[in-house]
């Protein structure tokens, strides 16, 4: 099933179905909701849309920017190859806003939702965001995409694990500010988070997964699983334009699952869903999930 998923990565053919399904508005919800109580096998794909209730700003748009940069620029390999100091700023301020942040309705809503069905329903949470307020908000069967705000891999022996320190190395300490006034940063490579054992070393990086990396084989067969045998998914505020994730609910649509869409305004992937519940999901998604 992955196979196939993997198959059409590169290929945006997959917009072509969008003419042939008709979208129903807002008004359908109780019908959406007859359709999830039916359903023995739910996915819910989120993307930064449902952290904005939150207070974590999303990728595109105003409030897409720290300092002069915007995520496209700094979430690279090249960024952090030829300023690490820069990067690690950026994911420290970031760190230490979503650690600040609480999970809102949309994201407990999705929780309740998994605690109160799972035993007649498989219900897996498909995440592109690295904030962990799903996970904080109790969501159990959960796939992090992307990576995680609060892991970290190292460059040399590649060792992932759970850091929440903060901030996470002396030097960044007041470091971070997003004032577009800052030019460069200047923290020594030494000063920066390094590996632990003594045997390495090695500088340590988010574990996150930057624009032209490929994603964890192993987190993208997981995913492209769930989402091969789902009846139902939700897609929650994202804006479908970053693959892999953007072809996964236009390939369910395809293949007969029903698809609702939960965002503040449409997407290039709204016409190839059944359903379009248009608002902020912290007040649409509790709506919905009570089943
Ligand atoms: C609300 C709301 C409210 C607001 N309620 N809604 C095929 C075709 C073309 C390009 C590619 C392709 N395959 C791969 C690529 C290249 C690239 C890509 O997709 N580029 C596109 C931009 C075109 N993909 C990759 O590089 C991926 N790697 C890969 O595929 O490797 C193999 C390969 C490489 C190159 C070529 C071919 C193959 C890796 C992608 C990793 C994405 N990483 C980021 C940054 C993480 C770093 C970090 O966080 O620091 O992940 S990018 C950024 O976008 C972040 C997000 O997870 C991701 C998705 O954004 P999201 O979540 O949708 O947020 P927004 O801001 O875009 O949208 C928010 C939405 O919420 C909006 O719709 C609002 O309306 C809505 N909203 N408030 C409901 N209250
Ligand atoms: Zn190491």
């Amino acid at each position: 099933m992955c196979i196939s998923l993997l198959r059409t990565y590169s290929s945006i053919a997959v917009r072509s179905i969008k003419s042939t399904m008709a979208v129903r508005q807002s008004s359908d919800m109780a019908k959406f909701r007859e359709a999830l109580k039916s359903a023995k096998e739910v996915v819910i794909l989120s993307g930064a849309g449902i952290s904005a209730e939150s207070g974590i700003p999303t990728f595109r748009g105003a409030g897409g920017f720290w300092r002069k940069y915007n995520s496209q620029s700094l979430a690279t390999p090249g960024a952090f190859k030829s300023s690490p100091s820069l990067v690690w700023e950026f994911y420290h301020y970031r760190r230490e806003v979503a650690a600040k942040a609480q999970p809102n309705a949309g994201h407990i809503a999705i929780a309740e939702f998994e605690a109160k069905c799972s035993t007649e329903k498989k219900i897996t949470v498909i995440t592109q965001n690295v904030d962990n307020l799903h996970g904080r908000a109790g969501s159990k069967n959960l796939i992090e995409l992307h990576g995680n705000l609060y892991k970290t891999r190292c460059t040399k022996c590649k060792e992932v694990l759970v850091n929440t320190d903060s901030p996470i190395c002396e030097a960044l300490s007041d470091r971070g500010d997003p004032d577009s006034t800052f030019i460069g940063s200047d923290i020594p490579v030494n000063s920066l988070p390094h590996c632990k054992k003594t045997t390495c070393g090695g500088l340590l990086r988010p574990h996150i997964v930057w624009f032209g990396e490929g994603l964890e084989p192993a987190v993208l067969e997981k995913a492209g699983s769930a989402m091969s045998t789902c009846d139902v998914c939700l897609v929650v505020g994202t804006s479908s334009v970053v693959y892999p994730a953007a072809m996964f609910a236009p390939q369910a649509a395809q293949r007969g699952a029903i698809v609702a869409e939960f965002n503040i305004e449409p997407t290039p992937a709204t016409p190839d869903f059944h359903y379009y519940f248009e608002g902020p999901c912290g007040t649409t998604l509790p709506q919905a999930l009570a089943v």
